[in-house]
């Protein structure tokens, strides 16, 4: 397999630190033994954690306003594969890439797939792209695109997204991510009903093309780039569609796609119910969809949500398998850096939601304790497990402090004569 980091440097960065390591597991390891917890089970939870990366943020992301590309900017798919293969190697738990076309499109998929290959990485979800005019494209998505009163658009979006379950096909993927920016901007501007029939029968056509074994995952939004109403809004409109389409259409959750203070935690559990979760785009935010690293602002309410799945998990809820993915853009850090920071703090929420006692949650919760059922969990959040995910990086090949480790490889300035600046768009979102 091929290696973007020598593991000789990950290994000598490591020796730096092992020490100190293993007396902080092991003092962890004593204080969770204390409550019956086993830090090695805990730790083979940690090594088996996945979390997919989107292609679209390895490069530095921007805003309407402007945006600042790093050194050594990936530019193009085959570039962003391997900053991903970095991310892989240092934490461990990102062997999946989640691609966006037309933006990642290629002519030869085969020649893509073995590239990713040689760096162990997989293809998580397609993301169809209908929310952009592409170059000599027919029909305009201006007044959107599944949902247009046009019927050309609407074939010509369907169209697209069946051509992306093809392409995903070619590298493996088993998975279709819709979303779309349909909406309106003026009251009266769109009929609401008659926006989301239209939509509903475009993507009963693209489900009917969807492979046996392949899901559907449904994405909604409050708002932007439609600013007055948006044709898939909200978890309500979301759901109705899928449960209208069938059992392979499922939603999902971009935690900064609600209003502030939304409570998420009890919409995946909703989802979780109806066997509609079919997976995430973590990520943080403060106002709207900014787009932050996930945990960043709101680790509790990721550990919430987290707290959600394990019961679900620990419940063998049927029907229950979400996809985990960071959806991020990163406008002012590293975006290798903060990838990797941001898979190990979702890691670390689901860690930490495993350390709740649950029977003890349940008793509260029955008898109506709400203080104690509060502490149950506030207990569990408040242990410090970083010496778990360092020690399931480190058994893995990892590094114990990715950060670290990565500026001590100075990948960039290593590849930046490879990757002479394109200037212009580069490949962040903006
Ligand atoms: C929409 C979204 C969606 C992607 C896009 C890059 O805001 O979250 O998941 O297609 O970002
Ligand atoms: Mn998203």
């Amino acid at each position: 397999m091929n290696h973007r980091i020598e593991p000789a440097l990950i290994a000598s960065e490591n020796a730096k630190s092992t020490l100190g390591l293993n007396e902080d597991y092991d003092a962890l390891g004593v204080t969770l033994a204390r409550d019956g917890v086993d830090i090695e089970t805990l730790t083979q939870q940690a090594q088996g954690f996945n979390i997919a990366v989107p292609s679209w943020g390895t490069g530095t992301g921007g805003t309407r306003f402007a945006r600042f590309p790093g050194l050594a900017e990936p530019r193009n798919i085959f570039e962003k594969i391997e900053d991903c293969a970095v991310i892989h190697q240092l934490s461990q738990c990102t062997s999946r890439v989640s691609p966006h076309f037309p933006w990642d499109r290629v002519d030869d998929f085969s020649e893509l797939k073995q590239h990713a290959d040689s760096y162990g990485l997989a293809w998580d979800s397609i993301n169809s792209n209908t929310f952009q005019d592409q170059a000599k494209q027919a029909e305009s998505y201006k007044f959107g695109s599944l949902s247009n009163t046009s019927a050309k658009a609407r074939d010509q979006a369907i169209a697209h997204n069946i051509e992306c379950i093809q392409w995903g096909q070619q590298l493996g993927s088993k998975k279709l991510t819709v979303w779309v920016g349909d909406g309106s901007n003026h009251p009266g501007q769109q009929h609401f009903q008659r926006a989301f029939e239209r939509y509903l029968d475009s993507m009963h056509k693209i489900y009917a093309e969807l492979p046996s074994d392949w899901e559907m995952h449904i994405e909604h939004k409050m708002f932007e780039p439609a600013f007055y109403s948006t044709v898939i809004q909200d978890w309500g409109s979301n759901i109705l569609a899928t449960m209208e389409l069938g059992d392979r259409a499922k939603s999902l959750v971009d935690l900064g796609h609600h209003a502030p203070n939304t409570n998420i935690e009890m919409i995946v559990s909703r989802l979780i119910q109806f066997k509609k979760l079919g997976g995430f785009h973590f990520n943080d935010s403060k106002y709207g969809d900014d787009d932050l690293d996930s945990g960043s602002l709101h680790p509790y309410q990721q550990f919430l949500i987290f707290n959600e799945l394990v019961d679900a998990q620990a419940r063998q809820q049927p029907g229950f398998n979400p996809n985990y993915m960071l959806d991020q853009s990163h406008n002012v850090t590293d975006p290798i850096e903060s990838l990797m920071n941001s898979a190990a703090e979702v890691q670390r929420s689901y860690i930490k939601a495993l350390l709740i006692n649950r029977d003890a949650l349940y008793h509260f919760q029955e008898h109506n304790d709400a203080l104690m059922a509060s502490n149950t969990l506030k207990k569990a959040f408040n242990v410090d497990v970083s010496p778990i995910l360092a020690m399931a990086r480190l058994r893995q090949g990892g590094a114990i402090d990715p950060i670290a480790t990565y500026r001590a490889a100075d990948y960039r300035t290593g590849i930046a004569a490879n990757r002479p600046s394109s200037g212009g768009n580069g490949s962040g979102i903006v």
